[in-house]
């Protein structure tokens, strides 16, 4: 894990996805091997704020990430049990075009047996507040890295919550991202953060537990 670590660290993309081949030959955890792809992207995220790699560098990273998911994602699903379900409105916030952590959201709360409406990147708080209104969701799931999408996804948050009338329950608000964290989800107003998507789904499940035990 240590090598893959370092192969995507250094954008080797023949060797990242040789790496995981081995490491699915040996039967190694596909959790472990899509933690490590992660680590390996937080450390090109730091070379970019060094300006050691440029913006083609965070492209690659971002094909790195989709050529092992391409490879592990069996043995990923594999590893995770179903459960609870319900309704997920997801999406990236208005101002950001990351979607490779949002995407693994969405895998993730499926393989968990969650239904999952994906309104792709750069969604506007009106387009989230409208589809919420149709659907009614369980969940809403903002995905957000750049620091200008946490103020697009407090006026979401905060969209939602003034027509919270509308929406026959107010839906969970769970943010998540490499860059999120408490400080960021009391900003933006949101119930619940995580940088790790199977954690999300987690705190989801307990809650929807505990909200339909007090029905
Ligand atoms: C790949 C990448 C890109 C790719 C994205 C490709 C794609 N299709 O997504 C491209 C090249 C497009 C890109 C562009 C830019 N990027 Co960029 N990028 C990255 C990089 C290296 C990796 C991100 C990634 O995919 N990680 C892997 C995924 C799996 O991890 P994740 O997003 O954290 O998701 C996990 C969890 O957080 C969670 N999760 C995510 N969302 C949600 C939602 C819910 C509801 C739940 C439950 C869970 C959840 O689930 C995932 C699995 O566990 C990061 C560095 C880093 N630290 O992450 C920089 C980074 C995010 N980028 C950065 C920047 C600056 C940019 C640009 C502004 C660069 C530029 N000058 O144009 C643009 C942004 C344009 C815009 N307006 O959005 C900065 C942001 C800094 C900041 N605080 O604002 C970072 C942190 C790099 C850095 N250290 O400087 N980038």
């Amino acid at each position: 894990m240590d090598a893959l670590i370092a192969a995507v660290a250094a954008l080797d993309y023949a060797s990242s996805l040789r790496l995981v081949e081995e490491a699915l030959t040996r039967g190694e955890s596909g959790v472990e091997i899509v933690h490590a792809t992660q680590a390996g992207l937080r450390l090109v995220g730091e070379r970019y704020e060094r300006q050691d790699v440029f913006l083609s560098g965070l492209i690659m990273a971002g094909e790195i990430f989709r050529g092992v998911m391409e490879l592990a994602q069996p043995a990923w699903e594999e590893e995770l049990e179903g459960g609870a379900s319900g309704l997920v409105l997801l999406g990236t916030a208005a101002g950001d075009i990351h979607d490779v952590g949002k995407n693994l959201a969405s895998l993730t709360f499926k393989t968990f047996g969650f239904a999952v409406n994906d309104l792709g990147v750069d969604v506007p708080p009106e387009r989230f507040l409208e589809t919420a209104r149709q659907i009614k969701p369980d969940i809403m799931g903002l995905s957000g890295l750049v620091t200008t999408a946490f103020n697009s996804m407090r006026e979401t948050v905060a969209l939602i919550r003034a027509h919270e009338e509308e929406l026959e329950e107010m839906p969970i608000i769970v943010i998540g991202g490499a860059t999120i964290d408490g400080h960021v989800a009391r900003y933006v107003g949101a119930d619940h953060w995580t940088n790790d998507a199977m954690e999300g789904v987690r705190i989801c499940q307990r809650l929807l537990e505990s909200r339909r035990e007090t029905r």
